[in-house]
């Protein structure tokens, strides 16, 4: 099996010319890249495109050419469409509301072939519904299929997203990586790690851990000191580091000691790329400086965990917007992995995702985006109000 990692999912767009497979991707990036055509075979190669599709990922978009009989270069045509298979980590089938025949049929059994994943994508509701019977031979094929219209259909790239969400391949969503990928290999890498009450009696914790085992994966030295030994670390390394991760708590101290040349981020900005997405998070993070009193807040957090006495969700963040915003908020706390009705609230904070996954986690962020309300999590909120995330998060640029 090819290894997705960290690079770029390759969505490839098939069906027949004119289905309207360049006027689908043109919506989906917002720009005009392909060219769009009501004479049958404009696209006579593959258009490629890259992304960022928001929160998914780098993704990569080949737009191919079109098949159809009556058009000369059919077959020609019909080659290169089946070597970008080979490229293709998710497939979409655009057809009108007329179904699909053999064509498509015989894409489909090249995508199970190939165990490429994929969406059936009626397009052109606009002129015409689909009947009940196609629409049900079409979910012989896969259930994942959307309705919907390059012209008219404003809800088309939420569509897209949720639909691709669901069958994202496992080691695309969950990308293993938590640090590693960020380094060269055999680097080494200094995690500031402050032992104070609130550390765990004889161990340290679990994203702490996590993140010494991925280091180890990618044969990084790590150096592992509390935040009064930085100073004396870093002076007795030949070289520096390629990298120093610190606890959030510590970062203002710990930004001081370590020189703006060598990248430095936080054990929860690393968590929160890997349970959520970083860009959308940040974003959403912005909206703290728009809170106004009497503005609702939603702390999601998916599981129902014992609360401690210092709580993050529901004491030490909401005392970090206090601060950060000097506004009477109304601040929710809601747990579990039902999504609830969120029209109220202004702002959303997920928690660390500890206990769930990271698809569940990006259904979450499309459904907030639909909605227009702004979605961030706990380690980006934090490093936004302590006012470093600009630094923390300078390594993923
Ligand atoms: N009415 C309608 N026309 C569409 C829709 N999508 C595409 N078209 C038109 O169909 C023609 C072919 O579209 P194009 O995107 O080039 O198809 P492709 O060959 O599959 O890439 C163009 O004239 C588009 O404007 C749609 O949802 N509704
Ligand atoms: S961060 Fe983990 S423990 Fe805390 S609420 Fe979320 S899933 Fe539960
Ligand atoms: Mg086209």
């Amino acid at each position: 099996m090819k290894t997705l990692k960290s690079m770029r999912l390759h969505i490839g767009i098939f069906g027949k010319t004119n289905a309207g497979k360049s006027s689908i991707l043109n919506r989906i990036t917002g720009q005009d890249i392909s060219i769009v055509s009501d004479i049958a075979g404009t696209t006579t190669d593959v258009v490629e495109k890259s992304m960022e599709l928001l929160p998914i990922g780098p993704v990569n978009f080949l737009d191919t050419a079109g098949i159809n009989d009556s058009t000369e270069l059919s077959k020609e045509r019909i080659e290169k469409t089946m070597k970008i298979l080979n490229r293709t980590d998710i497939a979409v089938i655009v057809c009108t509301p007329d179904g699909i025949d053999d064509y498509e049929k015989s894409l489909t059994e090249k995508f199970n072939e190939l165990k490429i994943p994929f969406i059936i994508l009626v397009n052109k509701t606009d002129i015409s519904k689909i009947n009940e019977e196609t629409l049900n031979s079409l979910k012989d094929f896969t259930k994942n299929i959307i309705l919907t219209s390059a012209h008219t259909d404003k809800d088309l790239v939420f569509k897209f997203k949720e639909a691709l969400v669901k069958i994202l391949p496992e080691d695309f969503v969950n990308s293993p990586k938590i640090a590693g990928d960020l380094i060269p290999e055999k680097s080494t890498v200094i995690l500031v790690v402050p032992i104070d009450k609130e550390a765990p009696k004889g161990r340290i914790i679990m994203p702490q851990v996590q993140t010494l085992r991925d280091l180890l994966d990618s044969n990084c030295i790590s150096i592992v000191v509390k935040e009064n030994e930085l100073k004396n670390a870093l002076e007795n390394l030949k070289t520096p580091p390629s990298l120093v991760i610190t606890d959030s708590q510590a970062f203002k101290q710990v930004s001081e000691i370590v020189p703006d040349s060598i990248p430095l981020t936080s054990f929860s900005i690393l968590f929160a790329r890997l349970k959520g997405d970083l860009k959308a998070f940040s974003k959403g993070a912005k909206a703290i400086d728009k809170l106004q009193d009497g503005d609702r807040v939603l702390i999601l957090e998916s599981c129902t965990h014992h609360a401690i006495e210092d709580d993050i969700g529901r004491v030490k963040i909401p005392n970090l917007l206090k601060q950060k915003t000097g506004k009477n908020l109304i601040i929710e706390n809601i747990a579990g992995h039902d999504f609830p009705d969120i029209s109220k609230y202004k702002l959303i904070i997920h928690c660390g995702a500890c206990m769930t996954n990271r698809r569940e986690v990006l259904s979450r962020i499309l459904i907030a985006n639909k909605q227009n309300i702004p979605i961030s999590n706990y380690g980006i909120v934090i490093s936004y109000c302590l006012g470093i995330l600009p630094r923390a998060t300078g390594i993923f640029n």
